[in-house]
């Protein structure tokens, strides 16, 4: 019997989480009512049933990595937000760097020789770097190496330097695409709900705005993905809420790859005084999202971010996608108190971590296309398994 019908037949499982049950079994939405309900009542246990049937359902075993590098234009930043440690620095006027263009493409050099097949573009805000500098780096990247995927920037950057160059989202987002700019990735969401957004990130792009944005790029048949950044001050109708945004969005246009929930670090930043959530709510949360954004194909987790062991186990809960490669070139979230300071892991070891808790690694390139699957590849194992799946009992 599978483990979904062994819960049904559970006499201690309260009626709305039969209900709920029942409505994932037969592949149907939940309400968000509904996933507020999961948030609150639901244990781990039932959560990793539900959202373990729907990853199976959509990607069987197969877990993708992407090889990819950070490229950070600067650790500065103009606006404010609570929760980052960037702002911090500008207001202290503490050590910080702005690359020029010339120095960014010297980073991108430096990858040259590596089969990486992705640069994420992803830092602060600053005024020189505008829509005609921006265009002229994609381009230049683009030139240099053609078959480099550049995935960069978000609403918070777009909307920043549109309104300074007074023009349109389409207009900015066509010239954009025109310049070089293949996707977008998902930072920058937070949390949409203005209750929230007004007193964590107040002077950036609102959730509509960082909605509409997306909602232009997906129209020029481009793809990109969606953050959350939880547990800080957000209740779980806020993370419903935003989820709910998300999921009509991705009704109507259908551009949107992957979910990756970010996880609040409380180190050098203003919102130091909240405390962490635990591993625990961390794989309630990866699960409830698979739950909820059913139009969503990937779940991702950022495994700098939560740790290796996690990481693993969010495997059962939902994840089918972990992101990080080769070497984890972003100070954002080592400043904010990330499970590793400097995240370092060789494809060989990734594979290792997704094998060790049976499941199928597969390196993808930013649209998810296969590059290798290592299924079949054998590497001389160093660590014994700590983690194993759940079997199906019978
Ligand atoms: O928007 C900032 C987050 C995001 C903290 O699309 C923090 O593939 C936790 O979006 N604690 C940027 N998080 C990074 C991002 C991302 C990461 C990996 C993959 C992809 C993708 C996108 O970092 C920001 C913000 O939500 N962040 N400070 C902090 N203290
Ligand atoms: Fe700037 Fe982004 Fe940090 Fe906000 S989260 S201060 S916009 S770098």
């Amino acid at each position: 019997m599978q483990a979904l019908d062994l819960l049904l037949q559970n006499p201690n499982l309260s009626i709305p989480l039969k209900n709920i049950a029942q409505k994932v079994k037969e592949q149907q939405r939940i309400t968000f009512e509904e996933g507020v309900y999961l948030y609150e009542h639901a244990e781990l246990g039932y959560l990793g049933v539900l959202a373990n049937l729907v990853r199976e359902q959509k990607h069987g075993d197969l877990t993708y990595f992407n090889r990819n590098f950070h490229l950070e234009p600067t650790n500065l930043c103009v606006y404010d937000c609570k929760f980052c440690s960037y702002s911090r620095l500008i207001k202290q006027k503490e050590e910080g760097w702005a690359l020029t263009l010339d120095e960014m493409l010297d980073v991108v050099k430096k990858y040259d020789n590596e089969p990486v097949t992705e640069v994420h573009i992803v830092g602060g805000v600053l005024p020189q770097y505008d829509v005609e500098f921006y265009s002229a780096l994609f381009t230049a990247i683009k030139k240099h190496r053609p078959n480099l995927h550049v995935k960069a920037l978000t609403p918070v950057e777009y909307h920043y330097i549109f309104k300074k160059a007074k023009i349109d989202y389409a207009t900015g987002m066509k010239l954009m695409k025109e310049a070089g700019l293949e996707s977008i990735p998902g930072g920058g969401a937070e949390i949409f709900h203005p209750e929230i957004r007004t007193q964590i990130a107040k002077d950036k792009c609102t959730g509509d705005e960082w909605l509409a944005i997306h909602e232009e790029w997906h129209k020029l048949g481009m793809r990109s993905n969606a953050t959350m950044l939880y547990g800080h001050i957000e209740k779980f109708e806020h993370r419903i809420d935003h989820m709910e945004r998300l999921r009509q969005l991705q009704d109507k246009t259908g551009g949107f790859q992957t979910f990756i929930p970010l996880k609040f670090r409380n180190q050098h930043n203003q919102m130091s005084h909240i405390p962490e959530v635990s591993v625990i709510e961390d794989l309630r949360n990866y699960a409830i999202a698979r739950i909820y954004l059913d139009n969503f194909e990937h779940i991702k987790a950022y495994w700098a971010m939560i740790s290796r062991e996690t990481a693993q186990l969010s495997l059962n809960f939902g994840v089918d996608d972990i992101d990080g490669t080769l070497d984890d070139t972003t100070k954002i979230y080592s400043m904010a108190g990330a499970e590793e300071q400097n995240p370092a892991m060789s494809t060989q070891e990734l594979v290792s971590l997704i094998k060790q808790v049976g499941r199928k690694p597969i390196e993808r390139d930013t649209l998810y296309k296969v590059v290798t699957d290592y299924t079949d590849v054998v590497f001389e194992e160093k660590a014994k398994p700590q983690y194993y799946k759940l079997p199906v009992i019978n």
